[in-house]
């Protein structure tokens, strides 16, 4: 029996179905009364969701690379146990291993509200202890229904403390960058990684005129995107986080990254609920850190 067979033997039904994507993913496609989402086993990675009737809500890049082993453009990628380039080895993959490596699932459930919730738990293998010696339980939890909840739980199951570095790197599906604002991070610091990682200070909404690349520090429970173009908010909700991180690549970069296809830089934002740099998080001994993302749009 085929693993897509198995999963459908095992957890499909009300909502839910596995199949074989693009690039020889599998995948979780999940559509109910609410929403539809897709979400790859490897990396537990959201690709897709949109609440019926609408607009997505995440971004894809039509140019995304699909294939095992390789990082996915667009969605909610799981930068998990560092963000950004591992401390002492440039070898390791920027942004942690997790979002390339498989995931298993182990519990499929339909809320009473017909949501769908998913668990999957990262598959630690030779190759993984070899970057993170860490005994460690690792899920990513997504409900899909009215809102789109990401849920990151690391637990240290060792006997010494570790120290930790995450983020949910999501892409946001928006109409024009250039008409695009960032509220809920006014008065926050930020290391700005366009400008050699120079500590500033934001003065009111973050708007965007080029490469943005900023992680801001010591940062509250929610942001809220404000999208003129398509006359929505996004409002993100999260506990666990104390940096968020802000990033449009602008063109040139786009180009670079090759990635992004025609002018996809200008349809989407990244705001990634974050623990980076200042805020990287120690884990004591049966310790658990729980990192949560709750996304929801409304009407301007
Ligand atoms: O979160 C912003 C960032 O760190 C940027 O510097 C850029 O590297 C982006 O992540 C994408 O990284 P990736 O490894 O997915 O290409």
């Amino acid at each position: 029996m085929s693993d897509v067979e198995q999963l459908n033997r095992d957890f499909g039904g009300a909502g839910v179905k596995f199949v074989t994507g693009a690039g020889g993913l599998v995948l979780a496609e999940v559509n109910n009364v609410h929403a539809r989402a897709t979400i790859a086993l490897q990396g537990a990675h959201v690709m897709t969701y949109a609440r019926s009737g609408e607009e997505p809500l995440i971004w894809l890049s039509r140019q995304a690379r699909l294939a095992v082993g390789k990082s996915i453009r667009g969605g909610v990628p799981v930068c998990w146990p560092w963000f950004g380039p591992h401390a002492d080895n440039p070898k390791f993959p920027g942004h942690g291993f997790a979002r390339t490596v498989p995931w298993r699932l182990v519990q499929a459930t339909t809320l009473p509200d017909g949501s769908n919730r998913l668990e999957f738990q990262i598959e630690q293998s030779e190759a993984t202890r070899a970057q993170w010696p860490h005994a460690s339980d690792v899920r990513t939890i997504v409900t899909v229904g009215p809102t789109l909840t990401v849920e990151l739980l690391t637990t240290n199951t060792g006997k010494e403390a570790f120290t930790l570095g995450q983020a949910l790197h999501t892409y946001f599906e928006i109409g024009d960058i250039h008409r695009l604002s960032v509220l809920g991070l006014d008065g926050c610091d930020y290391l700005d990684k366009v400008d050699g990682g120079k500590r500033k200070t934001q003065q009111g909404a973050v708007t965007f005129a080029g490469e943005t690349d900023r992680v801001y520090l010591g940062t509250g429970n929610r942001c809220e995107i404000r999208d003129p173009a398509l006359n929505r908010s996004i409002v993100i909700q999260c506990s666990g986080s104390r940096s968020t991180v802000v990033w449009n690549p602008w063109n040139e970069k786009a180009d670079k990254m090759g990635d992004f296809g025609p002018e996809g830089w200008t349809g989407m934002v990244c705001v990634e609920t974050a623990n980076a740099a200042d805020d990287v998080r120690s884990l004591a001994p049966g310790e658990q850190h729980r990192l949560v993302a709750i996304y929801s749009s409304a009407p301007l």
